[in-house]
């Protein structure tokens, strides 16, 4: 068995929970913030037995998408008084960054 930490885009998040949700599968959602960021994205915990893996992966990247974001990296430290403009920086988020972890079961008590 394997517990499966995906960590998604806001966007997509929706529908992947209700895709997955219809084929059957258990989903935790939990609200979480990207380091890089400071923005919030969604981390979904999901327990399945192991020949369910690749069909769940298929789901997840059907449901998530690439975003292109800029970021304002702040400004170097002006000397002699000149000023440079921060240029933003283009950053690809997504579609899903995707953990797979061993685990000897699900115990409901
Ligand atoms: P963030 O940390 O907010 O990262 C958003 C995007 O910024 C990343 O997209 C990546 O394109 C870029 N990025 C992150 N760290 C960077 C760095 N040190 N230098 C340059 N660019 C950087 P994704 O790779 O698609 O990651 C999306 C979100 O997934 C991340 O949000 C974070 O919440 C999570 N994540 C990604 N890799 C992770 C890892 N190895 N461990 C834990 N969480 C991870």
């Amino acid at each position: 068995m394997k517990l499966v930490i995906a960590v998604v885009q806001h966007q997509d998040a929706g529908e992947l929970v209700e895709a997955l949700t219809a084929q059957g599968h258990r989903v935790t959602r939990i609200s979480s913030e990207g380091g890089f960021l400071r923005e919030g994205n969604v981390t979904l915990l999901i327990a399945v037995d192991d020949p369910a893996i690749e069909p769940l992966l298929k789901t997840i990247r059907e449901h998530c998408y690439t975003r292109t974001r800029y970021v304002s990296p702040l400004p170097p430290v002006a000397e002699s008084g000149e000023f440079y403009p921060p240029v933003p920086v283009e950053v690809q988020v997504g579609g899903a960054t995707v953990f797979v972890v061993n685990t000897s079961g699900v115990t409901r008590l």
